[in-house]
């Protein structure tokens, strides 16, 4: 049995909770790939809790893991996916890399999912705004923004789907032959918007689906949405609009599941982080082999 790939997936570790390498590792697994994940961080819990205790790697110790991989000639990597990246010596670790990486193997592809805030607001440090937008989106293969973090690495206000598939051709220009914004809110829907340019120079090939909001309240939904969009587009390198309606299919249910048992456990009016943490271990079939129940919609 051969396995899909080997992924590198450079992420937070949190000991309670989903997400980063928490929400990305086993639906990997459940994919086919082996997943070797370096942890960026190791956190007791999310940030959205009261108190978080914990560690952060710092760009040199990065570095060594990689020396140890390649003292042992371990660096054979199909794929390198990052998320958060809370520092500009982190993200500048990350592109030397990438670099590494391609020597060991050029068809490497590196799924980036740019993470730097939502709802007009940053998460991280803005100085990761010009290192993703000169540096870092130039190497990827395939970059996940969500609405906020479109605008900042192209510049553009983005208030319509016109101006989202602008955004994207912006994007490929740079560097990523697929672009997947994977929360657009536009006029109280979600909607998910991709496109692939299949060779140089032709036009992309743009989509949309469309969600219902539940939003917002989650945590690690984008981790786990780039990763699935990562396993699926191994399997359907020319559909990334097939790729996106399973993963987008896979992250629904666990939503929903998530829902589920918070229902369960008595909803009050403010849910608590805990109850709101992806109930990822109880979805794994939705992982396996979800329902498309989101079509694409050529645009
Ligand atoms: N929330 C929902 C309901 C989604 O369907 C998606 C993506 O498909 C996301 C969140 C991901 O958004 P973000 O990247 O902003 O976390
Ligand atoms: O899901 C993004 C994320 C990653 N890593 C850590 C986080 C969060 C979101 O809160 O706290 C440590």
């Amino acid at each position: 049995l051969s396995s899909a790939g080997r992924v590198l997936s450079i992420q937070s570790h949190t000991v309670h909770g989903y997400v980063g390498n928490k929400a990305a590792v086993l639906p990997l697994q459940l994919l086919g790939f082996d997943v070797d994940p370096v942890n960026s961080v190791q956190f007791s819990n999310h940030t959205g809790y009261a108190t978080v205790k914990g560690d952060v790697l710092d760009g040199e110790q990065l570095w060594a893991l990689i020396e140890g991989l390649q003292a042992n000639d371990l660096l054979h990597y199909t794929h390198l996916l990052t998320g958060y990246i809370g520092s500009v010596s982190f993200l500048e670790t990350i592109l030397r890399v990438v670099e590494k990486l391609r020597t060991v193997n050029p068809n490497l592809i590196y799924v980036c999912d740019p993470v730097m805030g939502d709802d007009g607001e940053f998460y991280v440090n803005p100085e990761l705004v010009p290192v993703y937008r000169e540096k870092v989106v130039s190497v990827a293969t395939m970059l996940t923004p969500n609405h906020f973090e479109a605008e900042q690495l192209t510049g553009r206000r983005i208030e319509t789907e016109a101006e989202a598939l602008a955004a994207c051709i912006d994007l490929h220009a740079a560097g990523p032959s697929k672009v997947v914004i994977t929360s657009l809110s536009i006029d109280n829907m979600l909607t998910i918007v991709g496109s692939h340019v299949q060779s140089r120079g032709k036009s992309p090939e743009q989509f949309k689906i469309a969600v219902p909001k539940l939003h917002s309240y989650f945590t690690g939904t984008g981790d786990l949405m780039t990763a699935l969009l990562l396993g699926w587009s191994h399997k359907f390198p020319d559909d990334l609009d097939k790729a996106a309606e399973l993963a987008v299919s896979s992250l629904q249910a666990v939503l929903n599941n998530t829902i589920a048992n918070r229902s369960k456990t008595g909803a009050s009016p403010e849910p608590k982080p805990e109850q709101l943490e992806l109930r990822l271990v109880q979805s794994v079939d939705d992982i396996r082999s979800p329902a498309a129940r989101f079509p694409a919609v050529k645009l």
